[in-house]
């Protein structure tokens, strides 16, 4: 029996307790197993109050039942879902229940795969799914929720129906018997192509722009001993993960926190203060905060702002990745007698103890997360999209360039067609099976 077949389940709110959990079920037994379970039969779209029954028929729970008939289903099959209260425990039950009335327990992702199977949402849609339940910040999200909306996938579809068109010039043309004597004009499949090619580099600038949507940018903090980093990390990150001593050389790991920044994920990193050390210890620590330094995003350079200049690190810069973004912090405000004090995107002046200019190291951070100004500049994407799109993009180049170099018809048709599979690929139409499984087994159970 084909997989697809097969009546499927999982408990989809996540574990732990809370004030409801929903068991979902989705395929052609779903109507006889709101019967048993509920005692009713399902009305589609109607929440019916119930009691969830045990099939020597004792009360597991009582909630709402949800029935939707196919196709008008998130799945495309009928679906129920059962609302219950949200225990461990007592969705477990149910769902064993609803195992023994003939389900089987649903893979990660099958139910938007086989919304996807049923041409409810196409693969682009699919992943949206995956990329809005794991996205890590408000950007993040309403870019995916543009994409589930379809917004990225019409712009290829559209794309799509352009490249066909010029498909279907040439081919026009090929129609002609070959010892008629025709002069081919290939300047409207040229300029067509051309065309498409604009709109497609847009899209891959706009791909490119969003692939860091679901990507955690790591800030770096580092600088010299007894700086201040730490005092900043623990600021950032709302409590005290690293140990703040008037001793220098203090912190020797490289310490690593996951926090929320305004609407941003990011991954924070203090590290060891960079000197030249006898400390082993200490030195390895050193070593380390410098790989940091080579993965960041953003550099935080905490420099004690009571020390002179010849005290900032120079030897830290050599180490920064070449496209990261360095916001100079000169800490320790509270120390000096200056009160004026001049501000830029790239160096702020701050005291971790008074909180004095917090605000704007974090307007500045800010500033260097804030990739595009506008939703509409993103798609969120993956490397599969950025590799199809490159694809397609040069497949339309050669075509363009078969064209002036007065390349066959059939060279020129066969190149837009190998084009149209690219899209195909893209939005599910023709994936394989390996690129599908990869992307579903990437979902959590229950979706
Ligand atoms: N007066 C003053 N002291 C600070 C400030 N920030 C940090 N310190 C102190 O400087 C010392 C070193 O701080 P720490 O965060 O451990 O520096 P790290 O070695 O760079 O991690 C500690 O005694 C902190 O209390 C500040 O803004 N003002
Ligand atoms: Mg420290």
């Amino acid at each position: 029996m084909p997989k697809n077949s097969d009546t499927i389940t999982a408990i989809a709110t996540p574990s732990g307790r809370g004030g409801i959990g929903i068991v979902r079920v989705s395929g052609n037994k779903t109507k006889e197993i709101f019967k048993a379970l509920t005692g009713f039969s399902p009305k589609a779209r109607l929440a019916q109050f119930v009691s969830f029954k045990s099939s020597d028929q004792k009360i597991i729970d009582k909630g709402i039942a949800l029935y939707f008939e196919a196709p008008a289903s998130y799945t495309g099959e009928d679906v129920m879902e059962c609302h219950a209260h949200g225990s461990r425990i007592i969705l477990g039950i149910l769902l064993e229940e609803i195992l023994s009335l003939g389900a089987r327990l649903a893979l990660p992702g099958e139910f938007t795969e086989r919304a996807f199977i049923n041409d409810k949402i196409d693969l682009l849609q699919a992943e949206a799914i995956a990329d809005l339940i794991d996205s890590n910040s408000k950007k993040a999200a309403r870019s995916a929720m543009q994409s589930l909306s379809g917004v990225f996938s019409d712009s290829i579809k559209e794309l799509r129906e352009r490249v066909f068109n010029a498909k279907a010039l040439i081919e026009a043309a090929l129609d002609f018997p070959e010892e008629e004597d025709v002069v081919v004009d290939t300047l409207p499949a040229s300029r067509e192509v051309q065309e498409c090619l604009d709109v497609l580099n847009d899209l891959i600038s706009k791909a490119e722009a969003g692939r860091v949507l679901d990507q955690n940018p790591s800030i770096v903090i580092a600088g010299r001993p007894n700086a201040g980093k730490s005092s900043v990390l623990n600021y950032l990150s709302g409590f005290d993960s690293a140990i703040v001593s008037t001793t220098p050389g203090t912190t020797r790991d490289v310490i690593k926190e996951k926090v929320l920044l305004g609407d941003y994920a990011v991954t924070l990193f203090d590290t060891a203060g960079i000197r030249n050390t006898e400390d082993k210890v200490e030195q390895a620590g050193v070593d380390r905060a410098r790989k940091t330094l080579a993965i960041a995003d953003i550099v935080l350079c905490v420099h004690d702002n009571t020390l002179d200049e010849a005290s900032i690190n120079v030897d830290l810069f050599e180490h920064i990745s070449p496209g990261a973004r360095i916001i100079v912090v000169r800490n320790k405000i509270d120390l000096c007698d200056e009160t004026n004090f001049e501000n830029s995107e790239n160096e702020v002046y701050v005291s971790v103890k008074t909180s004095v200019g917090m605000d704007k190291l974090l307007e500045a951070i800010y500033q260097h997360l804030d990739i595009a100004e506008n939703e509409e500049d993103l798609i969120f994407s993956r490397q599969r999209h950025l590799e199809d799109l490159h694809r397609i993009s040069n497949g339309l180049k050669s075509v363009l360039s078969d064209i002036a170099n007065g390349a066959g018809l059939e060279v020129q048709a066969e190149s837009l067609r190998q084009c149209l599979s690219g899209f195909d690929d893209l939005t599910g139409k023709t994936t394989s099976d390996d690129v599908l499984g990869a992307v579903f087994s990437k979902f959590c159970i229950g979706k």
